[in-house]
């Protein structure tokens, strides 16, 4: 609906002669879902929500004309209380601490001098010019920053593996493919702030040697796709890519491929194979991409939110960085609430946060009251997680010992209407359409499963087919190729870890 409010600004804005005085700055996504569309008025930084074309009229009559706040549509608190500003104010806002996200909602993506000003292009600068590539290497590993597209590994430590990579052609990816149903932090980052992804991949490109890069994105991500080509534009414009960059001897450009929508592709190998224009399927690991990737040479790839960490990183050191987070799990992620939470959308916020704050401080809790049972974290590869485990820190060893994973950031809160075994049906149907179909354990496997689950859920199952249900998820996940089906099996090895009555409910009650 922002566009259409957006109109009517401008319409307003230009009927009363306000043009000179107001500038309406279009920037991406806020990150509360819940409250969109929303508009922020500077300086006073007044913060209007759920607004339609007829409250936008309204704003700029009562607002901007006779500096009158239009309570109607300020933020309501508890009990409706009239809250001008939530940013300040309530956990939801002023709980995040924004790194990757620090544009977002901010400037206007299509300006490059409003990333500049925001120390843009700060940090490519202190790289080319007053450091090795090995100390850009070293500056990363200490900070700690792991990998946020899943895998958690050690971002330094793969830039170093790519640099020591010998060849004279190397490549730098990024993998913006964002794969995960109900994730969306990549696409925010995106679209709301692309600069930051193209200074990035140039700071790694530098660091490992590489001249050539690829951003890898969905077809789904329109407006992603187009304002980074627009980036892409300026920022040759501007000397921060292509030839000598900065006046350094230093060259490297960037080309965007356009994924066709198939989860496996955003596996590294699958990536890059599609990248190669082969049909996009993964294949065995080793060799690692630093070793043998892109048209078999050393490749590094990164997901986006992993390389929105980097700039800020360069610019003010690896012990900034490491002021927020834990000791092994460092820094800041973003995390995509949602399901029966009060406040859906997407949040930044210090690793280490325990679930308990993230779902009832920063989420409010339950929208209806009902007694919030689990979370499902990781979308398809994780895991759910009992409300009795809430007070754990997240953060990427703790929750893999629960049988969830950190992975992309999807969080899903469950109530007590939820079914745990729907839960896991639903992210196996997910898996069984999007498995390659490359090796038989992930194809026929996961099918099987389904199969199983779709019986026990019909109440025609038995407790034998629990027990087959398990032992095929495990055989699954020991012996799949690819990261695919080895994490399939997961939202149902969980729920049978901690929702077992729930599988011998059916069964038993034949429900
Ligand atoms: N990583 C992403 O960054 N985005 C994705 O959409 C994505 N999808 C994946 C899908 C599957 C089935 C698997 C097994 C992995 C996926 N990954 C994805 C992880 C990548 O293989 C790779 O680990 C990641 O891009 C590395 O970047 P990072 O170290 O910065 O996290």
């Amino acid at each position: 609906g922002e566009e259409s409010v957006k109109d009517v600004l401008e319409r307003k804005i230009k009927e009363y002669n306000l043009q000179d005085t107001i500038n309406i700055v279009e920037t991406g996504c806020m990150g509360a879902c819940s409250l969109g569309p929303i508009m922020v008025i500077h300086p006073e930084g007044v913060y209007y929500q759920k607004l339609t074309p007829e409250a936008a009229e309204k704003i700029v009559e009562e607002h901007l004309l006779k500096g009158r706040v239009v309570e109607e549509y300020l933020y309501k608190g508890d009990k409706g209380k009239i809250v001008p500003q939530p940013q300040k104010e309530i956990p939801f806002f002023s709980r995040q601490v924004k790194v990757a996200t620090r544009n977002v909602g901010i400037i206007d993506p299509l300006s490059i001098d409003e990333y500049i000003a925001r120390d843009g292009y700060f940090a490519l600068h202190k790289a080319l010019k007053e450091m090795t590539p090995e100390q850009v290497i070293e500056v990363v590993k200490e900070s700690g920053l792991r990998g946020r597209g899943g895998a958690g590994f050690p971002t330094g430590l793969k830039w170093e593996f790519a640099r020591k990579s010998p060849g004279d052609e190397k490549y730098m990816i990024c993998n913006a493919d964002e794969g995960d149903p109900g994730a969306f932090m990549d696409r925010s980052i995106l679209e709301g702030d692309p600069h930051s992804i193209i200074e990035a991949m140039t700071i790694a490109a530098y660091a490992i040697g590489a001249t050539k890069g690829f951003v890898y994105v969905r077809a789904e991500y329109p407006i992603a796709i187009e304002r980074l080509t627009v980036a892409l534009n300026q920022a040759r414009e501007y000397g921060f890519l292509g030839e000598n960059i900065l006046g350094t001897d230093f060259s490297f450009d960037i080309e965007i491929r356009i994924g066709a929508g198939a989860f496996v592709c955003g596996e590294e190998t699958a990536l890059m194979h599609s990248i190669e224009g082969k049909r996009g399927q993964p294949r065995v690991k080793p060799p690692f991409p630093a070793q043998k990737g892109l048209w078999g040479k050393p490749s590094n790839i990164n997901n986006v939110e992993t390389l929105a960490c980097v700039p800020p990183i360069i610019y003010h050191g690896p012990q900034w960085f490491r002021q927020w987070g834990t000791e092994k799990s460092p820094g800041t992620k973003v995390f995509a609430l949602a399901g029966k939470v009060k406040n859906t959308g997407l949040v930044e916020v210090p690793m280490g946060i325990t679930l308990r704050e993230l779902i009832y401080e920063i989420g409010g809790g339950s929208p209806t009251g009902k007694k919030i049972k689990a979370v499902q974290t990781g979308g398809p590869s994780g895991g759910v997680i009992p409300e009795e485990y809430f007070d754990t820190p997240v953060d990427y060893e703790s929750l893999q010992q629960l049988g969830a994973i950190v992975g992309s950031g999807g969080m899903i809160v469950l109530d007590e209407d939820d079914c745990m075994v729907d839960v896991a049906k639903f992210f196996l149907e997910f898996t069984v359409d999007e498995s390659c179909g490359k090796c038989t354990p992930c194809r026929e496997g996961t099918k099987k499963m389904y199969e199983i689950l779709d019986k026990i859920t019909k109440g025609e199952g038995t407790e034998e087919d629990i027990e087959i249900l398990e032992n095929l998820a495990n055989v699954i996940k020991d012996s799949s190729l690819c990261g695919l089906g080895q994490t399939a099996p997961n939202p149902v090895l969980s729920t049978l870890r901690y929702y077992k009555d729930e599988y011998l409910a059916h069964v038993r009650d034949k429900t």
